[in-house]
């Protein structure tokens, strides 16, 4: 039997555009929601203003400025040997109010030079559409996406971009994360996922499920579209999986655990099947929810369904009905609490630490999809220390990345698990989405910039690159 990974097994690495490129208002870009984000901190959460304000710091304005200098790190992923790497197109350069009838030329003349830069250097962009950076005119002008007038739009942004990179880009993926915002917990979600602020007197549920269900609907068109520009191209949804575990074996526990993922799994659960689940239908006839969708866009989500589900995975969550057991209560699943697993460490985000997780993960998805998966997102958010020589010892970000490769071969190799590739998430130093630190880092390239904005915006190598670099070349043997 073959111990190997597949031979074509896309190596890379992730990034986004807000969260990368800065430049947020050069060459005809429009304001995205990303660029209304104040800093927050390790425990303290963003601001979200009503537009750019002068007295306010943003760190995805500047972000590390890859817009300038993609060609320098192109150079350096090229060095790490990277296959691939994923990035998303920041859809306001391109229609900078979302509104527009003709597109900037600016902006599509970017991401030409950006993957034609790609592809000289052996790198295979792949590429998500709405990655957190809806245009900030979509919130102002509809409100955001419970609003049926933004599937055109986005479509039209689709089919823009399709056209124009239909030679250069094979890999695609519709909405970043689009289940985040099923746990409505945190309004964060709510803005990145939908560009929607939602008031007290309005039902949030609702809201949030007619938002998705719009975005779904806009995939599965852009799905259609997509095919007919470029029949070869390969279009996958993108998830967030935090597999929610039950805390004891107590049946109760074993329920909410169900419930719990269901709420997460929906979306693919569209995007892949193409139809609304059972499950979800009786969930809004009880709970009152009225759903807009017609005939002709349940024909849609039948017609538009993905190649294969990209994912992120970070961490795993547990859950219990036990009243003896301490914990926060998720508004989604009632009588439930979420809890600590005592079993795994987290990181000083407090994000659980659990790399059985990701091959648990692999194969739920697997068995329930039978579709290729793809990890697009995995890594390690840590405070680094620079040495005096310029270096950065990150054994920890080495221990985390290597057992959830370890486990990712176990659930190809063992289980049999169709994977397309592995893209851990900020490569390159970038500013954290959830906190707006730079000090949140993932990367194998160390950037000299901190989270009040000071710094040279350098790049080092770190000892992760050497590491991630050796694992690449052996195609995931040395680990
Ligand atoms: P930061 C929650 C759970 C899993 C993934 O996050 C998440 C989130 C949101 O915080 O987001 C993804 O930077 C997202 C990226 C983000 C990355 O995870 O908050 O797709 O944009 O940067 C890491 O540490």
């Amino acid at each position: 039997m073959n111990r190997e990974l597949p031979k074509d097994f896309l190596w890379g690495g992730a990034i986004a555009a807000h969260q990368a490129e800065g430049a947020w208002n050069v060459d005809g870009r429009g304001p995205s929601i990303a660029d209304v984000m104040t800093a927050g901190g390790n425990g303290i959460p963003r601001k979200i203003t009503k537009g750019v304000l002068e007295d306010e710091y943003y760190p995805n304005h500047e972000a590390i400025d890859f817009y300038h200098r993609y060609k320098e790190d192109l150079r350096l992923f090229k060095e790490l040997g990277l296959k691939c790497l994923r990035t998303s197109i920041s859809w306001s350069r391109i229609f900078p109010t979302g509104q527009e009838e003709t597109p900037n030329e600016q902006g599509l003349k970017f991401y030409d030079d950006l993957f034609d830069e790609c592809l000289k250097n052996g790198i295979e962009p792949v590429v998500t559409l709405s990655h957190f950076e809806i245009p900030y005119a979509i919130y102002e002008d509809f409100g955001g996406f419970a609003n049926k007038a933004v599937i055109s739009l986005f479509v039209k942004f689709a089919k823009c971009v399709f056209e124009r990179y239909k030679n250069k880009v094979t890999y695609w993926m519709t909405f970043n994360e689009i289940n985040n915002q099923a746990d409505g917990q945190e309004p964060v979600h709510v803005w990145t996922n939908s560009a929607m602020i939602i008031e007290e007197d309005q039902n949030k549920e609702a809201m949030v499920f007619q938002a998705g269900v719009n975005e779904l609907i806009a995939s599965a068109q852009a799905v259609i579209e997509g095919k007919k520009i470029n029949p070869a191209f390969q279009i996958g949804c993108m998830m967030a999986y935090v597999p929610i575990y039950p805390y004891s074996c107590a049946p109760e526990d074993m329920i909410a655990s169900l419930k719990a993922n269901e709420r997460r799994f929906f979306y693919s659960d569209v995007h892949a099947r193409g139809k609304i689940p059972t499950y979800a239908t009786r969930y809004w006839e009880q709970k009152g929810i009225q759903i807009e969708l017609s005939e002709e866009e349940l024909q849609v989500l039948r017609q538009g369904t993905v190649d294969y589900i990209g994912f992120s995975y970070y961490m795993s969550g547990t859950i219990t009905t036990l009243p003896e057991v301490e914990g926060v209560e998720t508004e989604d699943i009632p009588s439930a609490k979420l809890t600590k697993n005592p079993y795994i460490s987290v990181s000083d985000w407090g994000w659980p630490i659990d790399s059985v997780g990701l091959r648990y993960v692999l194969n739920t998805v697997y068995q329930r999809y039978d579709l290729p998966l793809f990890i697009v997102e995995n890594g390690f958010g840590a405070y680094d220390q620079l040495t005096e020589n310029n270096e950065v010892h990150d054994e920890y970000r080495i221990t985390y990345l290597r057992k959830h490769i370890e486990q990712m071969k176990k659930a190809v190799i063992d289980d049999g698990v169709d994977l397309l590739g592995y893209t851990p998430w900020g490569i390159i130093d970038i500013v954290s989405f959830g906190t707006g630190e730079m000090e949140k880092r993932y990367g194998m390239i160390y950037v000299d910039k901190d989270n009040a904005g000071n710094g040279t915006l350098q790049r080092l190598k770190k000892d992760s690159f050497y590491w991630y670099q050796k694992v690449i070349e052996t195609n995931g043997q040395q680990l």
